[in-house]
């Protein structure tokens, strides 16, 4: 398959290893994941633990974390004989390309990327220069496989567009019009922005300190129904169509995860249960989420009984990503103008 520029179609997409998978990077990112693998296209899926460490991690959880993240990929149906599954550390390509988009890249496009203002929050200059740059390892992890395809939430949409930016550059620095394709973000279906159920304004996030904003892609089934349960809703019954879901942030948020789960329309979860009360539509969100979700779990905890075989997959993964990227950073050197004397 070719995309419009003459490179053939790749997708690449990455998920930080920082525990608590939930329910947004479910269904905003690795389920879809799943559906591009399964409907044959090339894939390249990384655990991007380079991009975990712009903020504090404890060595050991980390190691940990890395290993959870992978079987979680697994659980949720990726296949290493389908799929390039790695982390990012063991293909240095990454961080190699990384720094000379560093050199490509301007402060002042850095300085508008809205996800280093909330990470960085108050204490800007307490922040490490990696949660900064942030975004061109980004676009390395991206470009380093020439993909054109990238399935991420709503939220990643200005990184991508960055990286889109840095290709462009380089592109036109170094004389090399199409070296590197313009990525494509793919940011579809109902849920690209899953919100918190504690507050239909805010995203859901592995980092709010409130365990009931998120369902964890590793809770049990009880847990799942006593946070749809208490999600924050408002004391209106479902309206007659989407548009009467505008101003009802909670209520938007349950009616997305519904359609997304079921691989339908917001319009037709809407249709089906126009007029009732969130206190019959609730239970049956809670049904189809513990019948998608739960068995997650259960499969994350056979990967993770098994050490070795994770690694095992992240090791033949690597050796395979690196042999993708090697080529093209080769090219990218040498574009630069770098001497390369060792063969
Ligand atoms: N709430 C969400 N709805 C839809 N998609 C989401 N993603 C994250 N949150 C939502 C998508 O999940 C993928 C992996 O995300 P990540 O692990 O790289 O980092 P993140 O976006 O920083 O995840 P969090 O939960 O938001 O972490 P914190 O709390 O640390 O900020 C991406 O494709 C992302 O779009």
């Amino acid at each position: 398959m070719m995309s419009a520029e003459g490179h053939a179609k790749r997708v690449f997409s990455g998920v930080q290893p920082t525990g608590n998978l939930h329910l947004g990077n479910y269904l905003g990112a690795v389920k879809r994941f799943v559906e591009m693998q399964d409907a044959d296209w090339e894939t390249v899926y990384c655990v991007v633990d380079l991009h975990a460490i712009t903020v504090w991690q404890e060595p050991a959880a980390l190691t940990q974390a890395i290993r959870e993240l992978t079987a979680a990929f697994l659980a949720c149906g990726l296949d290493p004989r389908r799929s390039i599954i790695f982390n990012q550390s063991q293909v240095s390509a990454h961080a190699e390309l990384a720094w000379l988009f560093n050199c490509v890249a301007r402060i002042g496009w850095l300085n508008r990327m809205t996800q280093f203002k909330e990470k960085a929050g108050k204490d800007r200059e307490g922040a490490s220069v990696g949660l900064y740059a942030y975004p061109c390892l980004m676009a390395a992890d991206i470009l380093a496989y020439r993909a054109t395809h990238v399935p991420v939430g709503e939220d990643q949409k200005q990184h991508l567009e960055l990286a889109r930016d840095i290709a462009t550059k380089f592109n036109q620095d170094f004389d090399a019009p199409d070296f590197f394709p313009l990525p494509e973000p793919l940011i579809e279906g109902a849920a690209t922005r899953v919100m918190s159920l504690r507050d239909g304004t805010k995203k859901m996030s592995k980092s709010d300190p409130s365990d009931l904003s998120r369902i964890n892609l590793t809770d049990d089934a009880d847990t799942i129904a006593k946070k749809i349960r208490k999600a924050q809703t408002d004391p209106e019954p479902l309206p007659e169509t989407v548009q009467g879901l505008a101003d009802r942030p909670g209520a938007d948020n349950l009616v997305g995860i519904y359609a997304a789960l079921a691989d339908t329309t917001k319009a037709a979860v809407v249709a089906q249960y126009a007029g009732q009360p969130f206190s019959a539509f609730k239970p049956a969100l809670a049904d189809l989420a513990v019948e998608k979700v739960a068995p997650i779990a259960g499969r994350m905890r056979e990967w993770l009984a098994d050490p070795a075989g994770i690694d095992a997959i992240l090791a033949d993964g690597a050796e395979r990503a690196d042999a993708i990227a090697r080529p093209i950073l080769r090219e990218a050197y040498a574009r630069v103008g770098l001497l390369r004397s060792r063969a």
